[in-house]
C-alpha cells in the first residue's frame, strides 16, 4: 500500500489497535472453546459469537498495520478562516468488517428472540443498507456524504424499531427467560449503535477529531458492541434449549 495521508495514524493509535486486535483473538479463542465443551446442535451462538469476534481480529489486524485505508481529501477552515486541503486516512476495512458482523450481531438478537426467517432476512438487508450508505459516505468529498449519512441513520432508526418492538414483543411470548437475555443484550445493542453514527460525523464525516481519537472511539465501541455483547449473550443462553427458538 503506497498510499500516504497527511492526517493518519501515530504509533500510539496503532498499539491501540495491537491491544482491540488482542481481545478479539482472545475472545474468539474463549466462544469457540466454550462451543466444544456443548454438543453440537447447541453451539449456532458460540459460532455467531466466534465468528464475529474473528471477522473484527483481522479487521484490527490491517488496521494496527496502518492497511485497509484509503486517503481522502478533507477541507476545514483553519484559525486563519482560509480554507486548507489536505487528505485524511479513512479506514474502509472498517466497513467490510460491519458487513459480516453487523448482520451476525443481529442473528444474534433476532435468533434468541426467535424470529421467522424472512423477518431476519429483511433486517439484515436493511443493516446493509446503513454499512454500504456508511462506506460510500465516507469515501465522498463533498457535502453529499451526509446525504449518505442521513440515509444511513434512517435505516438504522428502522433496526431499532424492529429490536425494540417486534423482537422484543416476540422474545416474550417464548419465555421470561428468553425475554430477560434479549431485553440485556437488546438494550446493549441500541445504547452501542447510536454512539457509532456519532463517531461517523466526527471523523469520517466532519473531521473534526484525529484518526488516534477515531481509533479509541470506534475501539471501544467494537470493544462493547462484540466481546463484551458476545459475553452477555452466551452466558444468557446457558439455561436455553436452542430448540425452543426452533433451532
Ligand atoms: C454509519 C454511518 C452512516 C449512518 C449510521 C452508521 C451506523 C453504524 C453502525 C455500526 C455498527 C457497528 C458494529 C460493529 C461491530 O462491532 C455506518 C457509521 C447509522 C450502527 C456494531
Amino acid at each position: 500500500n503506497g498510499a500516504t495521508a497527511d492526517i493518519t495514524i501515530t504509533v500510539r493509535g496503532s498499539d491501540w489497535y495491537w491491544a482491540v486486535c488482542a481481545v478479539m483473538t482472545v475472545s474468539t479463542f474463549a466462544f469457540l472453546g466454550l462451543a466444544m465443551t456443548k454438543p453440537r446442535n447447541q453451539r449456532i451462538f458460540h459460532y455467531i459469537t466466534g465468528g464475529i469476534t474473528m471477522v473484527a481480529a483481522i479487521a484490527y489486524f490491517s488496521m494496527a498495520s496502518n492497511l485497509g485505508f484509503t486517503p481522502i481529501a478533507v477541507e476545514f477552515a483553519r484559525s486563519d478562516s482560509r480554507v486548507a486541503g489536505m487528505n485524511r486516512s479513512i479506514f474502509y476495512v472498517r466497513y467490510i468488517d460491519w458487513f459480516v458482523t453487523t448482520p451476525l450481531l443481529l442473528m444474534d438478537l433476532l435468533l434468541t428472540a426467535g424470529m421467522p426467517w424472512p423477518s431476519i432476512l429483511w433486517v439484515i438487508l436493511v443493516d446493509w443498507v446503513m454499512i454500504v450508505t456508511g462506506l460510500v459516505g465516507a469515501l465522498v468529498t463533498s457535502s453529499y456524504k451526509w446525504g449518505y449519512f442521513a440515509f444511513g441513520c434512517a435505516a438504522m432508526m428502522y433496526i431499532f424499531y424492529q429490536l425494540a418492538w417486534e423482537a422484543r414483543i416476540h422474545a416474550n411470548h417464548l419465555g421470561n427467560d428468553i425475554g430477560r437475555v434479549f431485553l440485556m443484550c437488546g438494550t446493549l445493542t441500541l445504547v452501542v449503535w447510536l454512539c457509532y453514527p456519532i463517531a461517523w460525523g466526527v471523523a469520517e464525516g466532519g473531521n473534526i477529531i484525529a484518526p488516534d481519537s477515531e481509533a479509541v472511539f470506534y475501539g471501544i465501541l467494537d470493544l462493547l458492541a462484540k466481546p463484551v455483547f458476545g459475553a452477555m449473550l452466551i452466558f444468557g443462553h446457558r439455561n436455553i434449549e436452542p430448540a425452543r427458538l426452533g433451532l
